[in-house]
């Protein structure tokens, strides 16, 4: 069996069942080039999902690719990652599609209200490990994975199935695609996510990795933590957190990431303005709390909302961004949390005392 192209293996003339990877190289033979698209704001996983199966194409199939950015990229972290790792990405307002391209999405799906491209675009392939139901009837190639931790480890998978040798700067995307998504609290991860990591982990930049872990933090990151700190309140085992313009969308799951660390509470949500949207972000330490379908819940026909079992997003678009129309729609979301969450209407009490704001601006 040649180990050259992507045919399907054959053994006495008889074609052996295709793996994945085999099938998803398969529907791309006849496209004239394969460009790769992923959500809003593509993150870590996004990226290295993106240079990881572009690297798959070109490397098995010769076939030009490109890869796309659908919104910024804010969070420095993310923007190290594109910066160092040199990830060139075309903004997808810009991109002209040829007729007989194919687009592979990843790290998402179509019609979750995760992208701002046309809705018609035909996809031929969907790679992603979110629960978030898409419109999936009309793709050629789903590969759909809720169990795994990141959209990375399948995208290891079909290198490691394909046999491609890993260029560090690649293995370095992938690795520190599945390591933000699986090595934070509360860690959702299965063993092909740390398989993965453990696989990966020799051929990464090491010194790359902490530069980008640790990227520098802009003036704004703090001034939203500390009204994130002002604005808090608690109730019960929910903490929530507004504010009132988020510096990036993103921040708002930094803002959770933080909160749910609080010893005091077991679920953490903040809700921050971004341009005429409200972004909701959830974390929960409880195990199997399904915080995906409890913000879908919450968030109702307002606007989209999904996630994982202990980590949530959304968005809700605001009808004004008025000071009262931002207070309603608050009390709304305050008042449908509780709700689900079966915890009894109550004032709730501030995280920080006002008492204790004043005196410390007094000093
Ligand atoms: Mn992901």
């Amino acid at each position: 069996m040649s180990r050259n192209t992507a045919e399907p293996a054959e053994c006495n003339g008889k074609t052996l069942t295709q793996r994945r990877s085999d099938r998803f190289l398969n529907c791309l033979r006849s496209a004239s080039r394969v460009t790769f698209v992923s959500h809003v704001n593509p993150d870590p996983d996004s990226l290295g999902s993106m240079l990881g199966l572009a690297h798959l194409v070109e490397n098995r199939l010769a076939k030009p690719t490109r890869m796309t950015r659908d919104g910024h990229i804010s969070r420095a972290e993310n923007r190290a990652m594109v910066e160092h790792l040199e990830i060139e990405l075309v903004p997808i307002e810009e991109i002209v599609w040829d007729p007989h391209e194919a687009i592979v999405m990843v790290d998402s799906q179509p019609n979750t209200g995760r992208h701002t491209f046309d809705a018609q675009l035909h996809l031929t392939a969907v790679i992603d490990h979110h629960e978030t139901p898409g419109d999936l009837d009309e793709v050629d190639f789903v590969d759909v994975r809720p169990n795994l931790g990141a959209t990375c480890t399948l995208v290891t998978r079909y290198l490691i199935e394909q046999e491609v040798p890993l260029p560090t700067r690649v293995a370095t995307a992938l690795f520190y695609g599945i390591e933000t998504e699986t090595c934070g609290y509360p860690r959702e991860a299965s063993p092909q996510d740390d398989n993965a990591l453990q696989f990966l982990y020799p051929m990464t930049d090491k010194d790359l990795i902490a530069k980008i872990r640790n990227a520098r933090l802009p003036h704004s990151h703090f001034e939203c933590l500390l009204q994130a700190l002002q604005s808090s309140f608690i109730y019960d085992k929910l903490i929530i957190s507004w504010v009132d313009h988020l510096p990036q969308p993103e921040q708002a799951a930094e803002v959770v990431d933080f909160m749910v660390r609080f010893e005091k509470v077991d679920w953490a949500v903040c809700g921050g303005v971004y341009r005429d949207r409200l972004i909701l972000s959830v974390r929960t330490s409880l195990p199997n709390a399904q915080a995906g379908e409890i913000l879908r819940r919450v968030v109702g026909n307002l606007g989209k909302a999904g996630g994982h079992d202990r980590r949530a997003g959304g968005c809700i678009p605001l009808p004004s961004t008025s000071a009262s129309a931002i207070d309603d729609m608050q009390a709304e979301l305050r008042r449908r949390f509780l709700k689900v969450l079966k915890i009894d209407e109550c004032r709730g009490h501030r995280l920080v005392p006002l008492r204790e704001m004043l005196q410390n601006l007094q000093q």
